[in-house]
């Protein structure tokens, strides 16, 4: 199939039976996507930005802090443009041909739909038994980005909804004794009597039936884990997610199609999940205030009158640029990410186009202490060969040994006798962002040896399991035979922390109208996973903004 010929695509728009076509083969023949394929996502809610325009309110990015500034700024009767470099996949029909009948593509199959801009699928779990299993992919704006940065990879979601889309859900509330090592400078109080239960009520975070774990056979890899924790004398935990748990009761018992069952999460959940779409910016777009442009990536932000002058770059599924606009903003929400929001303020600082931003701006940035181990048991220990995608437990060893680690599935669809974890831990390592004037891009001063100190409090737990069940740790899933995953994270954090870069409310400081209010405001590690957290954060900051400032 040519570039130029794909059906369906009328005036950079693609209608959906054209759509089907095209992506069957880029899926099933591995095709290479077409540059013409789709300018933005069929039916996106509403017209994309125009060229030109002038906006109250941008918000940049659609993950967690995106979708509750606009939802919350819609309520107050403030009309909202959200940007966002990803596609919107609720427009997207299913696939044909390996996946058919899904949108999303499985763990086990990823295809196009599954990478940001890569021609390599590029898993957390790199070999199974040894072996390689990345694969060639056709290059499309798909939903995870592995970002290369020199000494680490950075996952992250792409698509409206940004990480909500491709996380486990797993929606954990940190413990109140912790918060002040967290976010020193917010109100405790404030967080845990406000914020922290408004942002669970709006996300939907729910517990698993205890009683349905202990017989579920997808969970059978949580209860060895269980066991395991515990024989050791850890603290092993229930952990709330954001997956419908009735639902996943119905997929256990094979009465609806199966999502988590069905090895869905890293590229995205058919089923189940209540990710963002279905929740924040499901409400944001009822109030008929707010409108998302996608496949709408923002380069450059500067003061202009009436507020700021912001460059998009409108791309195709290939990544290719086929416009670039220029509009004015009276206010800016950078909800890029971390990575997102801190290379744009840093690329602004250094090519002096926001010059008065702050010494701070891309200082402080970690990885939530990430690092990913398996254990190989014994025979007599199997954990099952269907297993749920959505974690539901951890071991909590944060306050001895630095270490909080979620027992997560592998799910081949065979019997693996491994026990998986994601382990957070305390490590102090702390990152910065700087702008490379010879490559035009940012880069990050992360360093992989940082990774011993995270593997030296992982093993306070794992050590000690091994220690007591006569086990070791498997050396077939990370590359060469390596023990640990030390390489990448999924929880990025900081790069624009909250009262150095910013004040105590997400104001970027040299700038009024300009905020901060996604995970680049946190200054430290979340002792736990951190969407809730980032979550009623700016619930907190968008109260106080609206209250004051709008
Ligand atoms: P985020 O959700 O990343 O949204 C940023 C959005 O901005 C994205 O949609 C981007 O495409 C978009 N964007 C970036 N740059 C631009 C630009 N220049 N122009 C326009 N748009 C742009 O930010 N956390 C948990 O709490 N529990 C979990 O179980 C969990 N599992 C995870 C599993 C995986 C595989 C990954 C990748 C992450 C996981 N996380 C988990 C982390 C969590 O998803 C992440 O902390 C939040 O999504 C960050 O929220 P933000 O609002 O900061």
């Amino acid at each position: 199939m040519s570039d130029t010929t794909m059906p369906g695509t009328e005036s950079g728009r693609v209608s959906r039976r054209g759509f089907v076509a095209g992506t069957g083969s880029i899926l099933g023949l591995g095709v290479v996507a077409s540059a013409g394929l789709a300018t933005r996502a069929a039916a996106a809610p509403g017209p994309a930005i125009a060229n030109g325009a002038t906006v109250p309110v941008l918000v940049i990015g659609t993950g967690y802090g995106g979708s509750v500034a606009a939802l919350r700024l819609a309520q107050a009767g403030i009309n909202v443009e959200m940007v966002e470099m990803g596609l919107d996949w609720s427009t997207l029909p299913p696939m044909t041909g390996v996946g058919e009948g899904n949108v999303f593509c499985r763990s086990s199959q990823p295809g196009a739909r599954a990478y940001w801009l890569r021609t390599k699928s590029k898993a957390p779990v790199s070999n199974f038994f040894s072996f390689p299993i990345d694969s060639e992919i056709s290059k499309f704006t798909g939903i995870l980005d592995a970002e290369e940065f020199a000494g680490i990879t950075v996952y992250q979601g792409r698509g409206v909804g940004g990480g909500s889309l491709v996380n486990g859900g797993m929606a954990v509330t940190p413990k109140r004794e912790r918060f002040a090592s967290i976010l020193p400078s917010v109100n405790a109080d404030e967080m845990y009597n406000t914020y922290y239960p408004r942002a669970n009520a709006n996300l939907g975070v729910g517990n698993i039936r205890q009683a349905w774990f202990d017989t579920a056979e997808c969970y059978q890899y949580s209860r060895v884990g269980r066991k395991h924790a515990q024989r050791s004398g850890f603290n092993w935990t229930f952990v709330p997610d954001v997956y419908d748990w009735n639902y996943m009761e119905a997929e256990q018992a094979g009465t609806v199609k199966r999502s988590a069952l069905d090895t869905q999460v890293l590229y995205g959940n058919d089923a189940g999940k209540k990710s963002l779409p279905k929740t924040y910016i499901a409400q944001a777009l009822a109030t008929g205030k707010v409108n998302i442009s996608t496949l709408h990536r923002v380069t450059n932000i500067t003061t202009a009158t009436g507020g700021y002058r912001v460059t998009i770059e409108e791309i195709n599924t290939s990544g290719d640029v086929v416009a670039t606009k220029n509009v004015t903003a009276g206010k800016v929400f950078c909800a890029a990410g971390s990575v997102g929001t801190s290379k744009l303020l840093v690329k602004m600082k250094a090519t002096g186009q926001l010059p008065n931003l702050n010494g701070e701006v891309g200082k402080g940035w970690g990885d939530n202490g990430n690092v990913m181990v398996a254990r190989a048991n014994h025979l007599w220990d199997p954990t099952g060969k269907l297993q749920s995608t959505i974690p539901c437990s951890g071991i909590d060893n944060w306050e001895a040994g630095g270490a909080f680690a979620e027992v997560t599935p592998l799910p081949v669809g065979i019997e693996t006798y491994a026990s998986m974890y994601l382990a957070v831990t305390n490590t102090q390592y702390r990152a910065q962002f700087t702008w490379n004037a010879s490559t035009g891009k940012v880069d990050l001063s992360w360093q992989t040896a940082w990774k011993q100190d995270s593997i030296n409090k992982a093993k306070t737990i794992f050590d000690k399991i091994n220690q007591k069940e006569g086990t070791i740790y498997r050396t077939d899933l990370f590359g060469g035979s390596k023990q640990w995953q030390d390489g990448l994270t999924y929880h990025p954090l900081g790069g624009v922390v909250i009262d150095k870069a910013t004040d105590n409310y997400g104001r970027v400081a040299g700038y009024t109208g300009l905020y901060a209010i996604d995970a680049s405001l946190l200054p430290n590690g979340i002792s736990c996973n951190p969407f809730v957290t980032i979550t009623a954060l700016a619930e907190r900051n968008i109260e106080k903004i609206i209250a004051t400032d709008l």
